[in-house]
């Protein structure tokens, strides 16, 4: 079984029964001139991660191992948008440079031409910033015991599905050149929390010590 080096400590998993999530890397949140740069946020911050995790990506589809991807957003109606989310997030369904914000069928609401799903591989959709809440992921994952985790934005889709993974028993292996937030700080922090306490809601490594075992 591959093993690699991470925080706390090194990572033994079962390729057989692993699968790789990709988070959120949508147009809305990554490109420039988008809605996350519209907030303000730099948009480099999470851009750093479109090459890395293009690279993984590569050599996972070419050991034939499962990925899954997911997409933040809404039905046009917004029937499935909390208002309280919706409250502190007035920009959700407005017009924006890539179309409705954050609405499902919408340019920017896809995920980053770099990183485009291939047919068969499965795209879950969510409403909230876990992947697990209102969706069928957990079926999808069912042969499943341990996710390599990767995405945006660090702190809040990706913190919050690791959270919600390692409550239903998944092993998650969070890779931080892949993760990313707008907030360097967040950044930090946020990997430190997953690996602190022995591990409380995971494991921390780089892409390139998992490449080393699935291109063997
Ligand atoms: C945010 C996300 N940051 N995908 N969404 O609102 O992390």
């Amino acid at each position: 079984m591959p093993t690699v080096a991470a925080d706390p400590g090194p990572f033994t998993f079962d390729l057989d029964s692993t699968a790789l999530i990709v988070i959120d890397m949508q147009r809305d949140f990554l490109l420039p001139g988008g809605f996350g740069e519209s907030l303000g946020n730099d948009v480099a911050q999470l851009r750093r991660t479109i090459a890395p995790l293009a690279a993984l990506l590569a050599a996972w589809r070419a050991a034939g191992l499962p990925v899954i991807h997911t997409r933040e957003g809404h039905l046009p109606d917004l029937s499935d948008c909390p208002p309280a989310k919706l409250k502190r997030g007035s920009m959700i369904g407005q017009p924006g440079t890539f179309g409705k914000i954050l609405i499902r069928g919408e340019y920017g609401h896809d995920i980053v031409d770099e990183l485009q799903p291939l047919p068969g591989e499965p795209v879950v959709d969510k409403p909230g910033k876990g992947a697990f809440y209102a969706t069928n992921l957990d079926e999808l994952l069912r042969e499943t015991k341990t996710l390599i985790v990767t995405g945006v934005t660090t702190e809040v889709c990706v913190h919050t599905t690791v959270r919600e993974a390692n409550d239903r028993g998944y092993e998650c292996l969070v890779l931080s050149d892949c993760v990313g937030s707008y907030f360097p700080e967040f950044q930090s922090v946020g990997l430190r929390m997953i690996a602190a306490q022995g591990g409380i809601f995971g494991w921390v490594s780089e892409s390139s010590a998992l490449l080393k075992e699935i291109t063997r």
